[in-house]
C-alpha cells in the first residue's frame, strides 16, 4: 500500500519538530493546523513568523501561512490525523515524564472519529504508543482500539520518531529515512501514508516498541561515542599528548571514526534519551549509564582546567566564547557551555569573565546571578582577555585570526583553532 495521506492534519506541539513537520506537509498540499499551549507561539505562527532560529524555516512558515495551508490555534481541532510532537523531559529519578504526551492524547480523544490516525513523534520509552492508545481508549469506549491479531480497528496508532539534526532540520526532515512503528501492521501502513507526502528517504515499517527503542538507541550510540572521545581527551591531557592529533591519525584507519571531544553533551535529546534505556533495564545498561556520567562530568572538568590556568595570573580577564549547546544554533537548553561558565564564575568570583556568542543577545537566566560575568562582543572579549576559552565552534569564532590570540593562554575545547 503506497497511498498518500490527504485531508486535515493537526500537530500537537509547535516546537523544533512540530513546526517544521507542519511546514513540510502544508507546502505539499495538506491542510495543517498547529496546536500549542503557548498563545505567543500561536500568534507568531499566525503572523507567519517562527519563534526560534532554524535555517530556511522562516521563509517556509511564512509561505505556508500565506498559502492558507498552515494555521495555528490553542484548541485541539477535529482532523483526519493527529501528530503528537510535545516534549518528553525526564523526572528527577530520570524516568520519562509523559505528562505532556498524556495531556495531548486526552485532548485528541474527544475529537476522534473512526478512521483517524494518531502518530506519536515525541521521543518516548518502549510502550508509550500503547499507553497513548490506553489513555484514548479510557475516554472513548465507543471506539474499537487496535489489538494484536485483530483486524478492524477504528483508530490507527503509530510511533514515528523524529531524527532531524538541529541546524539541518529542513534538509533532514525531507531526506532522512523514517521509521514508522504501528501497534498493528495496518496502523503502521496508515501512518506511513502521512510521511510519504514529504519524505524522500525510505520509510521503514515496524512495530511500535521497536520504533521507540530504535530512536533511543540512535542517541545512546552517539552519547557513548562522544563519551569515548571525552574520556580520551582526559587521558591524553594527563599524558601531555594532543588529543586532536591522536584522533586525526586513528581516524585514518578504515574502520575507525572517533567523534570530537568537547565541553560536554547538550541539547534536549542526547543527554536525556539514554536515561530512558537505563530506566527500562537498569541492571543491563552499565555502558550507557557510564557514558552519560562521563559526559555529564565534562563541564565541571573543563571549568577546573580553566580555573587552574587562571592561577598563573594575579588578576586575569577570561573570555569564554560560545554559550549555545552546539555550533551555529541559538538553542541554549542543556548547554554545557553555560555550565562551564557558571562553574568558572563561582570558582573565581573576583575575576572578570567576558562571555560572547553571536546567537545569544541577553544574559542567559542560569547565569544572571553571577555579578562577575559580562556579555561582550567576541572580538572585544578576545582583545581584553588573558585567557581565551573556546566553548562552541560557531563559524564566526572559527574565523578569528590566530594573530589575535597571540600571547594569550588559549583553551580550545572544540579543536576548532588547530
Ligand atoms: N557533540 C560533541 N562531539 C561530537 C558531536 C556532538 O561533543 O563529536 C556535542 C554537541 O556539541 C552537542 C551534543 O553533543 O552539545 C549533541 O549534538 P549533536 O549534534 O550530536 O546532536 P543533537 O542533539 O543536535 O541532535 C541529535 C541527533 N541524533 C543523532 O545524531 C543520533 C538528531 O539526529 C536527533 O534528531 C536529535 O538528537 C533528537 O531530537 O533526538
Amino acid at each position: 500500500m503506497n497511498d498518500l495521506f490527504s485531508g486535515r492534519l493537526a500537530i500537537i506541539g509547535m516546537g523544533y519538530i512540530g513546526l517544521p513537520t507542519a511546514v513540510a506537509l502544508a507546502t505539499r498540499g495538506v491542510e495543517v493546523i498547529g496546536v500549542d499551549v503557548n498563545p505567543a507561539t500561536v500568534a507568531a505562527i499566525t503572523r507567519g513568523e517562527v519563534p526560534f532560529v532554524e535555517p530556511d524555516l522562516a521563509v517556509a512558515v511564512s509561505g505556508a501561512v500565506a498559502m492558507g495551508r498552515l494555521s495555528a490555534t490553542t484548541e485541539t481541532p477535529e482532523a483526519d490525523a493527529y501528530i503528537i510532537a510535545v516534549p518528553t523531559p525526564f523526572n528527577s529519578d530520570r524516568t520519562a515524564d509523559l505528562s505532556y504526551v498524556r495531556k495531548a492524547a486526552e485532548q485528541i480523544a474527544p475529537r476522534l472519529r473512526p478512521g483517524n490516525i494518531v502518530v506519536l513523534e515525541s521521543t518516548s520509552p518502549p510502550g508509550t504508543t500503547e499507553k497513548v492508545k490506553q489513555w484514548v481508549g479510557a475516554l472513548r469506549s465507543d471506539l474499537k482500539m487496535p489489538a494484536d491479531g485483530e483486524s478492524g480497528a477504528d483508530i490507527f496508532f503509530a510511533h514515528c520518531p523524529e531524527r532531524v539534526l538541529p541546524g539541518r532540520i529542513m534538509i533532514e526532515m525531507i531526506t532522512n529515512d523514517r521509521v514508522v512503528g504501528g501497534l498493528t501492521p495496518r496502523c503502521a501502513a496508515r501512518a506511513a501514508s502521512i510521511y510519504r507526502v514529504f519524505a524522500q528517504g525510505e520509510i521503514l515499517l515496524t512495530d511500535a516498541a521497536s520504533a521507540e527503542m530504535a530512536k533511543l538507541v540512535e542517541n545512546a550510540y552517539r552519547d557513548v561515542n562522544i563519551a569515548f572521545a571525552n574520556e580520551l581527551s582526559q587521558i591524553t591531557e594527563a599524558l601531555h599528548i594532543d588529543v586532536w592529533e591522536v584522533i586525526r591519525l586513528a581516524n585514518r584507519h578504515p574502520r575507525v571514526s572517533i567523534l570530537n571531544p568537547g565541553p560536554g553533551v547538550g541539547g534536549h535529546c542526547i543527554p536525556v534519551d539514554p536515561w530512558f534505556i537505563v530506566a527500562a533495564a537498569p541492571h543491563l545498561s552499565p555502558l550507557i549509564r557510564t557514558a552519560r556520567e562521563i559526559n555529564d562530568r565534562r563541564p565541571h572538568h573543563v571549568a577546573e582546567q580553566v580555573v587552574a590556568k587562571a592561577q598563573r595570573f594575579r588578576a586575569p580577564t577570561i573570555a569564554c566564547l560560545g554559550l549555545t549547546f552546539k555550533a551555529n544554533v541559538d538553542d541554549i537548553r542543556e548547554s554545557p557551555a553555560i555550565e562551564v561558565v557558571g562553574h568558572i564564575a563561582s570558582a573565581l568570583p573576583d575575576v572578570e569573565i567576558l562571555i560572547a556568542d553571536p546567537f545569544v543577545h541577553a544574559m542567559p537566566p542560569l547565569l544572571a546571578a553571577h555579578s562577575n560575568l559580562k556579555l561582550e562582543n567576541a572580538y572585544q572579549a578576545v582583545e581584553q582577555a588573558d585567557i581565551v576559552v573556546l566553548l562552541v565552534e560557531h563559524e564566526p569564532f572559527k574565523a578569528i585570526r590566530h594573530t589575535r590570540l597571540g600571547g594569550k593562554v588559549v583553551y580550545d575545547t572544540r579543536g576548532a583553532w588547530r
